[in-house]
């Protein structure tokens, strides 16, 4: 028989040989861990956010596919245990449509960073939400290209110091919800990464709702954004968003500013309804359309506002 010492010696080897399960293992490829992500990046919240979202959807999980492209946020995908693909730098969207029009049944994720979706891939987001496939992406905007040591890109601020810029940008940025809004998304939300909650419903919503769904999460990137601009540390850097966020749901996204000097206007600004690119296509391929140009029976997309 095992001495009191002996057995609680063997417990303590099979504790730490065992560490606790965190309630989303399942959802993670474990064996990748650690992550790349810096100390006070924001993309681990905006991904933690992801997996509790999946998890509420109620989505089975053999039906998610989830597609990166390249850049820290690119690295999303490589860590979920689902079907999961890192494609090359700005084709996450291209990927992504082939696999919802190979595959209509699943539910089809993108993730990926502001450079990534709206520079190098931004005629592919655009064309997207105008074919409204249905697909939702999640752009982590962290207002520069993080990954390869902070260049400038479609979001960063005018007067911001990025390592291209490095007497302030001369650009001024893209607003993306507008952007979405315009090109016919059916879902546009912005948050920072510090509104957990938000964002969490919103990425449900988002995934759950049929068309091309686009949220976007203003995140800190305190590595090379943050100390450039003298802003702090991540924590500081999510805090500076944070304060100045202002909630307008159902807001004109044109006027969701991003207004570093006053307010950040976050919330869901569009959920509507249209006939998605499938939609049409079973239409048009069952010789249900009527001779063009069409009388009253056809209704083009206008953007629709959210409901408060
Ligand atoms: C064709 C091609 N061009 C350029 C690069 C280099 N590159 C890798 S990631 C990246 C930008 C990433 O920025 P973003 O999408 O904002 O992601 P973040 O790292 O900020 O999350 C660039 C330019 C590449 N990998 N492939
Ligand atoms: S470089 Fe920036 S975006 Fe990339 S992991 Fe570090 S803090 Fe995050
Ligand atoms: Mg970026």
């Amino acid at each position: 028989m095992k001495t009191p010492t002996e057995t609680t010696t063997r417990l303590r080897r099979q504790t730490r040989a065992r560490p606790k399960a965190h309630p989303h293992d399942h959802l993670l490829r474990t064996d990748r861990m650690p992550h790349i992500w810096c100390p006070g990046c924001g993309i681990g919240t905006v991904f933690g956010c992801l997996l509790t979202a999946i998890e509420k959807s109620g989505l089975p999980l053999d039906d998610i596919a989830i597609v990166s492209g390249i850049g820290c946020t690119g690295r999303m995908a490589g860590y979920l245990n689902l079907d999961s693909f890192h494609t090359t730098h700005g084709r996450a969207i291209p990927f992504a449509t082939g696999l919802k029009l190979a595959r209509p049944q699943g539910t089809v994720l993108v993730a990926s960073g502001d450079g990534d979706l709206f520079a190098i891939g931004g005629n592919h987001f655009i064309h997207a939400a105008r074919r409204n496939i249905d697909l939702t992406v999640i752009c982590v905007n962290n207002l520069n290209y993080g990954m390869t040591g902070g260049q400038v890109a479609p979001s960063t601020p005018f007067g911001a110091r990025t390592t291209t810029t490095p007497v302030g940008n001369i650009e001024e940025p893209f607003n993306f919800c507008s952007l979405a809004a315009e090109c016919g998304a059916t879902y546009v939300a912005r948050w920072t990464s510090l509104h957990a909650r938000w964002l969490t419903d919103s990425l449900v919503e988002a995934m759950t709702k049929k068309g091309f769904s686009y949220v976007e999460v203003l995140a800190p990137c305190p590595t090379t954004f943050g100390r450039r601009n003298r802003l702090g540390s991540g924590a500081d850097l999510a805090r500076f968003f944070h304060e100045r966020s202002v909630i307008r749901n159902g807001i004109d996204p044109r006027e969701a500013v991003l207004d570093f000097e006053k307010h950040l206007v976050v919330g869901k600004f569009v959920d509507s309804t249209r006939p998605t690119f499938l939609d049409n296509y079973e239409l048009v391929r069952r010789r249900e359309v009527g001779e063009w140009p069409f009388r009253e029976e056809h209704t083009p997309h206008t953007s629709g506002r959210a409901h408060n």
